[in-house]
């Protein structure tokens, strides 16, 4: 008798119609071969043997660097399921469309079967997928990225508990290009590219899409959130969960070397994208991070701005679309080392600044997360961490203060939904133009963003003892165009009042939009900020954020009677305190 699995492994074959079928059992032998095959036929090339051990050098086609949201789909029964904010066709219509794609694809290529465990390997929160894939590039980033193999097979046995997708390189052509979610039956169909979030498809599609459809069925929490543990001087751990869109620097924040390291307080990574979350026995919000590895932004990462995961790359990682130095290692703008002569550029043409960067934007490394020095003792703690804070946060280069918490759990569902940020390289499109992304799910949410936001609100009244809600922001500039706030391991000084805001304790001021911390409450110690950039950074002005009121109706808007009437109170409570301060101040 086969198994569910078997069956439809076979089905997909047979439509598919692959030479070879390779069952991938996540062996060390297993990878050496697959490596060995991709340095054959060119996909990879070995890195500098002696300083990045077991490492490869791939790059992509250039047509093929980043998520493609327009060719992104979820395809729901109804439209309105959708919501708005997702691009959507039937389910019968995507089949038609995408089907014929399939058919015969995998023709003289071999079928790659990957089974993995979203989760630690005996978590009752993780889940099985199971990837058909003709790409072993995709083999060898999955078998970082997530619980590959044996594990997997043997967690599932003969259920069919199992998420599947199927994927195909395709001939890598953007006309043919469709990433296809059917959250009702739980599958994933991804054709015609091979990059990370399009192609790896326990990350977006599976761990955020169709799990956060599954999370509001289930009654749980499936988030585009890091997940790190501070630790306080008398070696009190608190977990705080992170919400920020695509590339602004959550690997960087989750992998934080604290600037307050000497008083006692560190920083350890659960998880640098992504938190499955249910309320465990105690009452609290208990989180894991699905993803057994960091598929991180490249450029920028340097020993300054994220020394744990420079340290945890120089061995068994992929890097993708970055620059090859002559010394075979990778180098991308803003690593802070020199390149020396005859580096080649991410389309492996020789390095010219005049023509384009080394490194894609949005190039990435392929890390296993046990590798990073800061990894949390607990990040495979099968029970998760209890989480005390959620943290939204975008790009804003204007108004929005550095740092402020939500007045309660409906007013931070308020601010996480009408979060806004700046767009940057990780998908295509123009970068720089403000957008709302609601709780950095707006490319991620597996269904109508109105009924997720319903479902925050209700999982707020389940919550015995719910997280409290901030939100930050690193990148207010000042009238120079220069970031006001240095960044990195300093932000760390903002999370220690986020913490003591969530033991009840640290000083705040009332605002119209949220409780901003007192003058004297952020610890600054040793920090050359001046009184008035710190005062620049949290100020909150009443009539720029009136200027957003509008902007936020006319998204509300969008999402017609769905629109939790909770939303629109809040809405209008805002437009309230700022109009009371604004006439006060006549
Ligand atoms: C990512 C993204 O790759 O959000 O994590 O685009
Ligand atoms: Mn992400």
């Amino acid at each position: 008798m086969s198994t569910p699995l078997e069956r439809w492994v076979e089905e997909q074959a047979a439509h598919t119609r692959p030479k070879n079928i390779h069952w991938c059992d996540g062996s060390d032998a297993e990878s050496a071969q697959l490596n060995e095959l991709m340095l054959r036929d060119g996909t990879f090339t070995a890195l500098n043997e002696k300083t990045y051990p077991n490492c490869f050098y791939s790059r992509s086609n250039p047509n093929d660097v980043a998520r493609t949201e327009q060719v992104t789909f979820i395809c729901s029964g109804k439209k309105e399921d959708a919501g708005p904010t997702n691009n959507w066709l039937s389910p019968a219509d995507a089949k038609a469309k995408v089907g014929p794609l399939f058919k015969g694809c995998m023709e003289g290529r071999t079928m790659y079967v990957v089974p993995y465990i979203m989760g630690p390997v005996s978590s009752p929160i993780s889940k099985v997928g199971v990837q058909l894939t003709d790409s072993a590039y995709v083999a060898a980033n999955m078998r970082i990225m997530t619980r590959m193999g044996k594990v997997a097979t043997e967690r599932l046995g003969s259920s069919a508990e199992f998420v599947p997708g199927l994927h195909s390189l395709g001939d890598v052509n953007p006309d043919r290009r469709f990433i296809c979610h059917f959250p009702e039956e739980k599958l994933i169909w991804s054709f015609g590219s091979g990059y990370g979030g399009n192609a790896l498809l326990g990350k977006k599609c599976f761990a955020l899409r169709i799990a956060s459809a599954m999370a509001r069925e289930q009654g749980w929490m499936a988030e585009h959130m890091l997940i790190l543990g501070l630790e306080d001087p008398a070696g009190k751990i608190t977990y705080l969960a992170a919400a920020f869109p695509s590339a602004c620097g959550k690997t960087n924040l989750a992998m934080m070397v604290s600037a307050l390291e000497s008083s006692g307080y560190k920083v350890w990574t659960v998880g640098d994208d992504i938190s499955w979350m249910q309320i465990g026995p105690d009452g609290y919000l208990h989180a894991i991070n699905p993803e057994a590895g960091f598929f991180g932004v490249a450029p920028g990462t340097s020993a300054h701005t994220n020394p744990n995961v420079m340290e945890a790359l120089r061995k068994n990682s992929i890097f993708t679309n970055v620059g090859l130095t002559a010394n075979r290692e990778p180098w991308w703008e803003g690593i802070g080392l020199p390149h020396g002569d005859g580096m080649i550029d991410w389309q492996g043409q020789p390095y010219d600044p005049k023509v384009r960067t080394a490194a894609h934007p949005n190039s990435r490394y392929t890390v296993p997360a046990h590798q990073a020095p800061c990894i949390s003792k607990r990040w495979e703690d099968p029970a998760g961490v209890p989480i005390s804070a959620f943290i939204f946060g975008g790009r804003r280069t204007k108004t929005v203060p550095l740092v402020f918490e939500a007045f309660d759990w409906p007013h931070g569902v308020f601010v996480g939904a009408t979060m806004g940020s700046e767009t940057t390289a990780a998908a295509t499109g123009a970068v720089g133009v403000l957008r709302r992304d609601p709780m950095a799910m707006l490319p991620f949410c597996g269904y109508n963003m109105a009924d997720y936001w319903g479902h925050w609100l209700a999982m707020g009244r389940r919550i015995p003892h719910p997280p409290k809600i901030f939100h930050v922001n690193w990148f207010r500039k000042g009238s120079d165009g220069k970031f006001l706030w240095p960044g990195y391991g300093e932000n760390v000084r903002v999370l220690k009042w986020i913490l003591e805001r969530a033991e009840g304790k640290g000083k705040a001021v009332e605002t119209p939009i949220g409780f901003v911390p007192a003058p004297d409450a952020l610890t600054l110690d040793g920090l050359n900020v001046t009184r008035a950039t710190m005062e620049a950074l949290l100020r909150v002005d009443p009539a720029e954020f009136a200027g957003d009121l509008d902007d936020i109706k006319t998204f509300f808007d969008k999402f017609g009677t769905k629109l939790p009437a909770e939303l629109r109170a809040e809405h209008a409570k805002l437009g309230e305190r700022l109009s009371r301060v604004l006439v006060a101040q006549k």
